[in-house]
């Protein structure tokens, strides 16, 4: 293999794919980066302004080149104005993903769900505590439409607070009231980060850095978690179950229909559509020997986490496994979903199916989902996959054969249960040091690093130090794909860690689900933190993105430290522009919210920044 080849991934399924690309002249992601290279130093530190007509503006920040741009903005004007932009539509995503499912709730509730259920009907009543909604007497539909109701309230509310907000400790409201950072409604913060950084309103760094961190809380103690919760209610609370990752789930037997995308919707009726029996029987009348689902990115992490559905692979593999010549269709519905897969399918037999109006491609089958008659589509999509099994070429199917087993969906309800309903054992294992600290690696991957090298090498070297890792989104199929996610894994960990994973029966790394799962995370430092009578920032947790990429990462990012959370990214967002930014970002907010970034590429220097995070935490908490 040749080593340019081996360099781009540590998988040997994205080493196996890359070579037929090359083969076949495909490109992939990693070509089309070397062909930016090397890329506007103006953005990549983010000094370069198009926020009105006087514009473009950059800063130069080496040589003789402008210090301002034409209105007068200055390089930490500039910078924070950009940073908060992206966190306006990381937010945004995450929260209209969150309204989604608020929506098919709502539909379900007056019967017009197109085959949808109330799975979680204990989840239900829970919520509805939360939101004062009666519970007594009433059907779990019109508690259902009241919780709906008020979730849909939540997005558009001007005076908040947001219900969920209160899950934090009350001294973590309490300062984020006392900063006026307490998010108002979801979409009001989105829309007063575009008014803020249109030219000529907000010009003050901290001012626009302290809005980025109201806003990006009203994500993930909003938008996310109101699509966390609500999908529990509809498709019900994950539960540990067993799966494989990696291309070789995929079956050269079968017609096999990926999903991807991240909303838990289509997709939960791609998985009763597969087994329809009228669909298995036009399979096999097509030659198949039956149907095989598997999933990528989030709408993966949805389908494995409540389904076992398997992920046929992470981000980067999107368009290696369409070049496997086995996939007869690829099912999008929103984010993450490269546009390069419409010719690159058209080089196939494969179907390329988008379903949201909201995301349309060049080169795609659009087939639209509407939630009153989702199982119908679902139906249609199906077959359509079915439809294009004659057409696929024998010759050039190749799939590797790599797959790993794993476990998955570790929900904050599934791990109270193995814990015998209360965390007390878990509290008790941290105080004990058995488990030291608790961290979160989460995110996407970027093929400016290896993929999944520093995902796997940052979960290994903090599983070394007794560290209990949870997970979400791309770092979850990562280590899945890796062997780390399965009980036998403690063996990679060190003695303590090890101890508790082999007497529970669990994995030292726990999948929690998809990106706005990273919500499940906050309510579970939340509750550990209300159990020790202290803030989330005092506890010996972190967070970390080895491989981000997305505007939903940085808002990600920076509600994790806005709750109080240190964070370390493999990847430096765009604001080196800005020594001004850059310290508030990496130190200053610290003494403000408690958590602040740090940028460390280097895998095992990222966990020793982690480890003594959390070390540190233990000392002045007297563990
Ligand atoms: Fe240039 Fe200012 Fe307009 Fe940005 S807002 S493009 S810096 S003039
Ligand atoms: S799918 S946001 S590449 S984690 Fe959530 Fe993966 Fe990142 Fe998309």
């Amino acid at each position: 293999m040749k080593d340019e080849i081996l360099q781009k991934s540590i998988d040997p399924t994205v080493h196996d794919m890359l070579a037929v690309a090359e083969a076949a002249g495909l490109e992939t992601a990693w070509d089309r980066l070397a062909k930016q290279l090397p890329q506007c130093g103006f953005g990549e530190t983010g000094v370069c302004c198009r926020n009105c007509a006087m514009g473009p503006c950059r800063i130069d920040l080496f040589g003789e080149g402008p210090t301002k741009g034409v209105c007068g903005a200055t390089a930490d004007i500039i910078v924070a104005r950009n940073l908060l932009r992206m966190i306006a539509a990381g937010a945004a995503a995450h929260s209209d993903h969150g309204r989604d499912i608020a929506h098919t709730l709502l539909l379900t509730a007056e019967g017009k769900g197109g085959g949808y259920e109330i799975k979680d009907e204990a989840k239900l009543h829970r919520l509805a505590a939360e939101y004062g909604i009666p519970v007594e007497g009433r059907t779990k539909e019109e508690i259902a439409y009241d919780l709906a109701k008020a979730a849909y309230g939540e997005f558009g509310k001007q005076e908040g607070p947001i219900q969920f907000t209160r899950r934090a400790p009350a001294r973590r409201v309490e300062l984020w009231q006392k900063l006026n950072i307490d998010p108002r409604g979801i979409d009001r913060e989105i829309v007063e980060c575009m008014h803020r950084t249109h030219i000529g309103v907000d010009n003050d760094y901290v001012n626009l850095t302290l809005h980025g961190l109201r806003t990006a809380i009203g994500d993930g103690w909003g938008g996310s978690m109101i699509a966390t919760e609500l999908s529990d209610v509809l498709f019900g609370t994950p539960q540990p179950l067993w799966s494989e990752a990696n291309m070789g789930v995929l079956d050269e037997t079968k017609v096999n229909i990926i999903v991807h995308g991240h909303e838990p919707t289509l997709s939960e009726m791609i998985v009763a559509a597969a087994q329809d029996p009228e669909l298995v029987a036009l399979a096999k009348e097509k030659g198949a020997a039956g149907i095989n689902l598997a999933g990528i990115c989030c709408t993966g992490n949805e389908v494995l986490m409540r389904h076992g559905i398997p992920p046929v692979g992470n981000f980067l593999q999107q368009e290696l496994m369409v070049m496997t010549g086995a996939v007869e269709a690829v099912v999008v519905d929103v984010q993450c979903i490269f546009p390069a897969l419409g010719p690159l399918s058209a080089c196939y037999h494969t179907q390329f199916i988008s379903t949201s109006y909201k995301a349309k491609f060049p080169g795609a089958t659009h087939i639209e989902f509407h939630e009153e008659h989702a199982y119908d589509i679902a139906k249609e999509i199906v077959r359509t996959a079915i439809e294009a099994f004659p057409n696929r070429v024998p010759e050039r199917v190749h799939i590797p054969q790599e797959k790993m087993k794993m476990m998955a969906g570790f929900s904050v309800e599934a791990i109270v249960g193995a814990l015998g309903g209360t965390l007390d054992p878990l509290l008790g294992t941290i105080k004990s040091g058995a488990i030291k600290g608790i961290v979160a690696v989460v995110g996407c991957n970027n093929p400016k690093i290896q993929h999944d090298y520093g995902h796997v090498n940052l979960v290994k070297e903090l599983i070394k130090h007794d560290i209990l890792v949870v997970n979400t989104g791309c770092n979850s199929i990562a280590c899945g794909k890796a062997g780390l996610m399965v009980p036998e894994a403690a063996e990679m960990a060190s003695e303590g860690l090890k101890g508790v994973c082999q007497a529970l029966g669990i994995p030292p790394v726990l999948h929690m689900g998809s990106c706005v799962d990273i919500s499940r995370i906050l309510v579970a430092c939340a509750a550990i933190a209300n159990a020790l009578g202290v803030d989330i920032s005092d506890l010996p947790v972190a967070g970390a993105a080895p491989e981000w990429m997305s505007e939903k990462a940085v808002s990600i990012g920076t509600y994790v430290v806005a709750s109080g959370i240190y964070t370390v990214l493999g990847v430096a967002p765009p604001v080196l522009g800005s020594p001004e930014v850059v310290a508030l970002l990496t130190a200053g907010a610290e003494g403000v919210v408690g958590g602040k970034f740090a940028v460390e590429p280097d895998p095992f220097k990222a966990a020793q920044l982690i480890v003594d995070h959390v070390n540190a935490k233990r000392r002045a908490l007297g563990i």
